[in-house]
């Protein structure tokens, strides 16, 4: 097989991970590739992992800051938190050994909309980058370099750090290369011009990376595939959210004249997002687009069938047998898909100039409509909220949909009160549950939390809120949005007192 490096001035920075991993400094503030899984650097964080535990056995301490794009695998974050090496994360986790740490108080993490992380780093609020750890799939003749299966923050790392260490991983297609568009236009105010993106296949920018190839210090070889968790298949559950969910589109595109292809969608990593794109195959809607975060199954799936036409995002997200089945087959999506810088993929102003239609999860809502995506019981960090903030506060519409219930229905997904808000409830437009949808457009707090009620929790809990309800109105210090504050987070003290909100 010909190197995948095709510049041979760059043959004598070959090395193996562990000599690579040897120029990164205890302290240092690390740049990742990775975002949901896919294009993380698999050998160097591994290398790096037994390194600092050798280091921590000889009494010597190590541990990095990580930046990345978004969640990574077990051979970064996995691998780096279990060697207690990891001091500081942005923006996003999804790790389990990680968020134990995080939780614990072990391990400093910020959770950040990950549309500003390039713009926050080039504003200099995170601080210097000393060395990025990137996977390409190549480097190109000119010395350019191929994306992988994700850009995430790449073309930001690859400008702000000192040193490069790049991993070129031939796992990944070679036909990843055109697929790319990765544009170099963004200034910081007062330089800031529009982005000239109209539609979500317009390509702004060129298929590969500049590098300063003085900084590149290491080039690791590997072979390895990208984590790509599996999807299970969508239970009943799933299955009558993404139900409630097309018939809501059928009806509005109707109400608001929305053309056949509806307007781009942005759906959110998991089972239920996964089974209302299968869903979306049997609607009535035709040459769909994409203009979301990651793609998954679902939207190869949307593709093969015809009914999408074209997904712009930043990453891949497939489960395994469909990472493998893009792999052979890359040639029947080529010109369909388009991964672009997190910056843009998720861009305030561009969600906003193309009316995207946001769905994303949630872990609990109040009834008034506020929205907490990543704290469980208000203190105890799940992931993080990821893209849903740009998406949901710029959408054209924005869903947030659950099952009623967590924990074998030990939790109501409806509380009265959110014990941790990250979507405001003028951010959030849509709520659904196995029983039933909320549109809230348009209704005062009273009027929503009536129909929260009465259409998304579950029958278990909702006498309990429509007491609550009740109750706040007569006792509530205000009439605009009642609430009882002696009891209005009372639910979650309970389970976390006796293991159950009832
Ligand atoms: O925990 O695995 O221990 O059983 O949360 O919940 O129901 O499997 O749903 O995988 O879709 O995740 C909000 C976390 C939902 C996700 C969240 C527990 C539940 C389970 C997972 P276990 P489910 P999902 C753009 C969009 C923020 C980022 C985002 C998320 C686990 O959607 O991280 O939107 N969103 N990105 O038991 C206690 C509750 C709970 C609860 C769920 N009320 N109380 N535990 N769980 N509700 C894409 C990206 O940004 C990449």
């Amino acid at each position: 097989q010909p190197s995948r490096i095709a510049p041979q001035s760059l043959h004598s920075k070959i090395m193996s991970a562990e000599d690579a991993a040897s120029l990164v400094h205890n302290g240092a503030a690390v740049g990742m590739s990775g975002f949901t899984g896919s294009g993380y650097p698999k050998a160097v964080p591994l290398a790096l992992a037994a390194r600092i535990e050798a280091e921590h056995s000889a009494g010597h301490p190590f541990r990095i800051k990580i930046w990345s794009g978004a969640s990574t695998g077990p051979e970064l974050d996995g691998a780096l938190a279990k060697a207690d090496g990891i001091d500081f994360r942005l923006p996003y986790n999804s790790d389990p050994i990680a968020r134990q740490k995080i939780n614990a108080g072990e391990m400093n993490y910020v959770d950040m909309h990950l549309s500003q992380v390039a713009p926050m780093a080039w504003q200099g609020f995170l601080g210097p980058l000393d060395t990025a750890i990137i996977e390409v799939s190549g480097i190109t003749p000119e010395g350019d370099l191929i994306p992988s299966s994700s850009i995430g923050n790449n073309k930001t790392w690859l400008e702000r750090a000192d040193k490069i260490i790049l991993e070129v991983n031939s796992w990944q297609s070679e036909m990843l290369n055109g697929m790319h568009d990765i544009y170099y236009g963004t200034a910081l105010p007062p330089n800031r011009v529009p982005i000239p993106l109209n539609k979500p296949d317009d390509r702004i920018g060129q298929p590969h990376f500049k590098v300063d190839p003085s900084k590149i210090v290491a080039i690791v070889e590997t072979d390895a595939p990208d984590r790509n968790a599996p999807f299970s298949a969508p239970g009943d559950t799933a299955e009558a959210i993404a139900d409630h969910i097309l018939e809501f589109l059928m009806w509005e595109a109707k109400r608001a004249g929305l053309p056949p292809s509806l307007l781009p969608l942005q759906s959110g990593v998991g089972n239920v997002p996964n089974a209302v794109m299968a869903g979306l195959i049997k609607a009535p809607f035709e040459q769909m687009t994409a203009f979301t975060e990651v793609i998954q199954d679902g939207m190869l799936d949307m593709i093969e069938a015809g009914t999408l036409r074209v997904a712009s995002a930043t990453a891949f997200s497939l489960s395994p047998e469909k990472a493998e089945y893009f792999n052979t087959h890359a040639k029947l999506f080529r010109d369909k898909l388009i991964l672009r810088p997190q910056e843009i993929s998720n861009h305030p102003e561009l969600v906003r100039r193309l009316g995207c239609i946001a769905m994303n999860g949630l872990i609990e809502a109040d009834i008034y409509g506020n929205v907490n995506s990543t704290h469980v019981m208000g203190s105890r960090i799940q992931n993080g909220i990821g893209g849903s903030g740009d998406f949901a506060r710029n959408g054209y519409l924005s869903i947030f949909m659950t099952p009623s219930t967590a924990k074998n229905g030990a939790i109501s997904a409806i509380v009265p009160m959110a014990s941790h808000v990250d979507h405001i409830n003028q951010d959030v437009q849509v709520i659904v549950t196995e029983q039933g949808l909320a549109d809230l457009r348009g209704l005062d707090p009273k009027k929503k939390a009536a129909l929260i009620i009465e259409n998304c929790a579950h029958p278990m809990y909702r006498d309990a809120l429509r007491e609550y309800f009740e109750r706040a109105k007569k006792s509530s210090f205000g009439g605009h949005t009642p609430h009882d504050l002696r009891e209005a987070l009372s639910w979650h003290q309970r389970f976390i007192d006796t293991g159950s909100m009832l």
